[in-house]
């Protein structure tokens, strides 16, 4: 079975002001599709690993064959830190999340601002692009570190909850060289409920 773009549960100008109609729609229908693209042709070559779950094969990264392992790193890491990115954004989001995943943060942290300035200074700090994550370890912990390009903690063994996509095409548009103004309006769109969600399925 191919992989497809998921749908977008709101429509491009839902994230305005913070992210601006124009980056959502070329982020999603451009970039995004791009990975897809491109990951089912590399699934192609191997017809069998069509049968896998996204989920499977990255946390397998070092087990897909040699010839496509290139491509499935950066287009399905591309596809799947792209899927979760949408979902975990909303209009009139932000704000701090309750209950388990807060008591989690606080454990972790110290205090939900810390997290908020790990997280946005893990993004600052990224050269190049990539994406900064807060993640749920192995050992069932909270965590929170950068990877570069379109690499999925996944293929760390860790489960994502929460990532910011600090490539250039995700922000250039509006705010061009200023990734720092974009990172702080992003903590404003955040869906916590969905994060939330996210952290009670890994644990
Ligand atoms: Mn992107």
């Amino acid at each position: 079975m191919a992989q497809e773009l998921p749908k977008l549960t709101y429509p491009y100008d839902a994230l305005e002001p913070h992210i601006d109609a124009r980056t959502m729609e070329i982020h999603y229908t451009k970039h995004h599709q791009a990975y897809v693209t491109n990951l089912n042709a590399a699934l192609d070559k191997h017809a069998e690993l069509h049968k896998k779950s996204l989920e499977e094969l990255l946390r397998g990264i070092n087990t897909v064959p040699d010839d496509i392992r290139a491509a499935m790193r950066n287009n399905g890491g591309g596809h799947h830190n792209h899927s979760l990115f949408w979902t975990i954004m909303k209009k009139d989001g932000g704000g701090e999340p309750t209950g388990a995943l807060a008591d989690a943060i606080k454990g972790t942290f110290g205090e939900f601002g810390k997290l908020k300035e790990t997280i946005t200074g893990n993004g600052m700090t990224r050269f190049g692009s990539g994406w900064s994550w807060l993640v749920v370890t192995k050992d069932k912990k909270l965590k929170a570190y950068s990877t570069a390009n379109q690499n999925s903690p996944l293929m760390e063994g860790d489960a994502p909850i929460l990532g910011v996509d600090v490539w250039e095409h995700a922000y250039y548009l509006k705010y061009q060289n200023l990734r720092k103004n974009y990172l702080d309006a992003w903590w404003n769109v955040v869906n916590w409920d969905e994060v939330a969600a996210r952290f009670d399925k890994a644990k």
